[in-house]
């Protein structure tokens, strides 16, 4: 009985500590954005890459899957678009892979920075509307505004997955 005790204590204690490690990294993540966009008001409203689109609105739908090849590459396809400033497209997503992965649509210096926040905590989720994570087998959609003209990227920040080829590109011209 003192053994089963003990046990439920130690599980108890994890619990909380994951609690308070994921409270901290999404502190840090939000103190990240702050300190990236320093005077602005509603970081996501500004965003280089765009902003979430209107479904009604999306003019074009681009399907887009996610997997892990027999070479031991994690892969998009396919893994370049182009689109048109003003254009709202709708990502169809398909995990086709056997582990979780992510499509983060951003400039790729803000992936590259979100990135290495993920090395550092990597349990980590994020619930932004340019992002989705898709378990093994799932299918999932981001419809999207693009607002600007320029290059822009999308990309699995899951530790390791960037490494392994996840990241493409977004070419977005004007009208
Ligand atoms: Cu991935």
């Amino acid at each position: 009985m003192k053994v089963d005790h003990f046990m439920k204590f130690n599980q108890t204690e994890t619990v909380l500590m994951k609690t308070a490690y994921t409270t901290a990294a999404i502190l840090l993540l939000s103190a990240g954005l702050a300190a990236a966009a320093p005077g602005h008001s509603g970081g996501h409203h500004d965003m280089a890459v765009g902003e979430p689109g209107d479904a009604a609105k999306a003019t074009r739908t681009i399907n887009v899957t996610m997997f892990e090849s027999d070479d031991g590459k994690m892969l998009f396809q396919p893994n370049a678009f182009e689109v048109k400033k003003g254009q709202t497209i709708r990502f169809s997503i398909l995990n086709k892979g056997e582990i979780d992965h992510e499509f983060v649509l951003d400039e790729k210096e803000k992936n590259a920075e979100h990135r290495e926040l993920m090395m550092k905590f990597p349990e980590m989720e994020h619930d932004d509307p340019n992002a989705i994570r898709l378990e093994a087998g799932k299918r999932g959609n981001i419809v999207w505004t693009f607002s600007n003209t320029g290059t822009f990227e999308f990309a699995c920040l899951i530790p390791g997955h960037y490494e392994s080829g996840m990241h493409g590109a977004v070419e977005v011209s004007a009208k």
